[in-house]
């Protein structure tokens, strides 16, 4: 994914066996199953060195905790983000990452990590949110307090949740930098504060009208013109269940597999991404393997693999009827 053509991308794989966000328990078998499905194997095999730095171990935090409202493992989830910030922030200095979870509260961590390192780099970051959720809760607005609902709110800044981080958030995302495609269930507050802080939401309506294409265009030309990073997060729910059945917020009408791959490969051809978050994976739901196979062919496909060759055809000699 780096511009320069002569070094094959190095790769840093970490796998975050979180499950704290959720009420669902199997998350945590997450990074393992991803592992298995040889999401690592795949990646070498495509030419790019990766190095696997095996699975975080969250710090033990004691003192926070939220301002109001409902957030649930609170304490568990700023262990959590405080490790995978500082590993993030390091990680991003000289090779792509790649975080494997892990419940979408992992973002918490990684994005805010990326964000300090874009800053570093005086970049803006944009995120890629490709979930059937905007997780753009806090814990004022969340009816079920799983903070795997509130990741985007947390790395734009949202005050109550700032106890999540080690210190307050120095390099919060742009509201507006953040992307979403794929939505199709959204609480009442929520879309609310999505428009008043101007998240950009494609949700499926927008998918099934203009197709994948031109949200996910208008997104690069605008990291482009902004020569910002770009990192993509991609949730297991984004897909549609009949192909990606291994997650615990299953929401029909989800994106299809051309759509998800075209998705994948527009972003390769880019050279725009700079970062990685597979998430929601529960390996407890899965049907062999399938939707980690899934998450790992997406990946391949993010990484410059072409699913269907575009080989040319050419027909026998026309033969008549014998
Ligand atoms: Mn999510």
């Amino acid at each position: 994914m780096k511009t320069n053509q002569d070094i094959s991308p190095s790769i840093a794989i970490l796998g975050v066996p979180l499950e704290d966000g959720t009420h669902e328990k199997g998350c945590l078998m997450g990074p393992d199953a991803l592992r298995t499905a040889g999401i690592i194997e795949t990646l070498e095999g495509l030419g790019h060195h990766t190095a696997d730095h095996g699975n975080l171990t969250p710090r033990q935090v004691t003192a926070a905790s939220t301002r109001s409202g409902s957030a649930r493992n609170f304490e568990a989830i700023a262990g959590w983000t405080q490790a995978l910030a500082d590993m993030a922030y390091a990680m991003a200095q000289d090779t792509f990452p790649i975080f494997l979870g892990g419940d979408h509260a992992l973002s918490i961590g990684s994005v805010a990590g990326l964000a300090r390192h874009a800053a570093e780099c005086s970049r803006p970051l944009y995120v890629l949110w490709l979930d059937a959720h905007p997780d753009f809760n806090t814990p004022a607005t969340s009816q079920s307090g799983n903070i795997h609902g509130m990741s985007v709110a947390a790395f734009c800044g949202d005050p109550d949740l700032a106890g999540l981080y080690a210190e307050p958030l120095r390099h919060p995302v742009h509201p507006s930098h953040v992307h979403m495609i794929g939505i199709r269930s959204v609480d009442l507050d929520e879309r609310l504060r999505l428009q008043e802080q101007r998240v950009l939401v494609n949700d499926m309506r927008v998918i099934d009208e203009v197709g994948v294409i031109r949200p996910l265009q208008q997104l690069i030309d605008e990291v482009k013109a902004t020569n910002a990073m770009l990192h993509v997060s991609l949730d297991v729910d984004f897909l549609d269940p009949s192909i990606a059945p291994a997650v615990g917020t299953t929401v029909p009408g989800g994106a299809t597999f051309r759509e998800a791959h075209l998705i994948m490969e527009l972003l390769h051809e880019s050279e725009c991404v700079t970062s990685l978050d597979l998430v929601e994976l529960n390996p407890f739901l899965d049907h062999r393997g399938m939707t980690a196979e899934l998450m790992t062919d997406l990946t391949a496909s993010l990484f410059g693999r072409k699913i269907f060759d575009r080989r040319t055809r050419h027909p026998g000699p026309q033969t008549g009827p014998q």
